[in-house]
């Protein structure tokens, strides 16, 4: 795909038809592009970061989600000296368990005057460190499928080597809202084991190798996993009338959501997300609803019509971040689409490492997907689902 004459409409808003692509090559002058694990250990000092700790050995069929896995505070040093064995935390050692320091912002974590070490100026943002997460993990350690919900990602690997495997929007990897993120969707599928269920998507696959980064479209479905020992960065940046629309989906859902946990069909401390800090209260989110309804109704509803836009939405369009940024990389020479791969394929990538995977005993060969009991589960699953969500805004906006 080549072009202008694909960049109008729904497309620049959700990168539908451009797909993730990698950008090789541009931030050779990034300070953070010669960070080590040593560099880490003096920036980061003596503070005490959250790890989350897996399994090197994967129950096939079973998705591990954050708040089920094991958490320490420890030092990066401290992990590091683990990661290479020199010492333990209690039951978990490197050579049973990877570890993950994930989902760090800068900002909160390395001296202010170091923050312009990252830099997105080169692509077009008005972004530094302040904007970015870092992650630090072991062979193995891995964030399991999710899309986000807000904005569009760059993802820079500075050392080690990581593989994600990316889903169109359009791809049902049978959502679930629980545990509840307000800004990630995750799946309930267990994507390590390829499960029958994506013989119907269509998985791409890259391997980053430091320099490398990352474009992930609006709402692209995302398996990431640390090949080594890995450190990378990321930058979420906005997606205006998106990120509007999303906003108030997600009030929904935290509304409904609120309300299940009130009436005691959830369990609000076993559902929540680690990143999600406050208890969920049905006021606090009526009064969001209320506010994102505003915002949707200073956003152009239509996506779709932006053939010729009028100049007001040709304005809003213009001043888009992520549309810039697209028309800016699509013919560049940097750019390297991120491939469909089959699915004999994903299963050897996956085989290969770096977690064993326990299969169970029967042969998967002639499994085919099987319609799902439904279950108390899945009923919450389906009711809080996001194609839900987007009716029952669309009603709201109506009313
Ligand atoms: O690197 C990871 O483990 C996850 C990163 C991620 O989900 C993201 O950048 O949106």
């Amino acid at each position: 795909m080549t072009g202008e004459a694909v960049m109008t409409g729904e497309a620049v808003m959700t990168g539908g038809e451009v797909g993730p692509f990698v950008l090789r090559g541009c931030i050779e002058d990034w300070a953070a592009s010669r960070w080590t694990p040593d560099t880490l250990v003096s920036l980061f000092g003596d503070q005490r970061l959250s790890v989350r700790f897996g399994p090197r050995q994967h129950d096939c069929g079973r998705v591990l989600f954050e708040p089920q896995c094991p958490r320490l505070d420890a030092s990066l040093a401290d992990f590091f000296e683990w990661a290479d064995g020199k010492r333990h935390f209690g039951e978990l050692r490197a050579d049973s368990h990877w570890g993950y320091v994930d989902y760090k912002y800068l900002f909160d974590t390395i001296p202010p005057d170091r923050l312009k070490d990252v830099d997105w100026t080169a692509f077009g943002l008005d972004a530094d460190g302040t904007d970015s997460a870092v992650w630090i993990g072991t062979a193995g350690a891995y964030t399991p499928c999710h899309y986000d919900t807000y904005g569009f990602n760059l993802h820079a690997q500075l050392f080690g080597k990581k593989r994600w495997l990316l889903f169109p929007p359009s791809d049902d990897l049978k959502a679930t809202r629980i545990p509840y993120e307000d800004s990630s969707v995750f799946s309930n599928l267990d994507i390590l084991s390829c499960p029958v269920e994506l013989s119907s998507t269509h998985p791409h696959m890259v391997e980053l190798e430091p320099g490398d980064v990352l474009y992930v479209p609006p709402h692209w479905w995302h398996f990431v996993q640390c090949l080594d020992l890995s450190i990378s960065v990321n930058a979420w940046m906005p997606v205006a009338q998106l990120d509007a629309q999303m906003r108030q989906q997600e009030a929904c859902t935290r509304m409904l959501f609120a309300l299940l946990c009130r009436n005691g069909l959830i369990d609000q401390q076993s559902a929540l997300c680690p990143s999600e800090t406050e208890t969920v209260a049905c006021e606090d989110t009526l009064a969001l609803l209320n506010a994102v309804a505003a915002d949707v109704d200073e956003q152009v509803d239509d996506l779709t019509d932006a053939s010729e836009p009028p100049p007001a939405k040709k304005q809003r369009q213009s001043d888009d971040t992520h549309s810039a940024f697209v028309r800016r990389f699509l013919n560049s020479t940097h750019r390297r689409p991120v491939a469909v791969v089959d699915m004999t394929s994903l299963k050897t990538a996956l085989e290969n490492g770096p977690l064993h995977l326990l299969r169970p005993s029967a042969p998967d060969d002639d499994i085919v997907p099987t319609r799902q009991e439904v279950t108390e589960q899945r009923f919450l699953d389906c009711l809080l689902h996001p194609h839900v969500m987007s009716a029952l805004a669309a009603v709201i906006n109506r009313t």
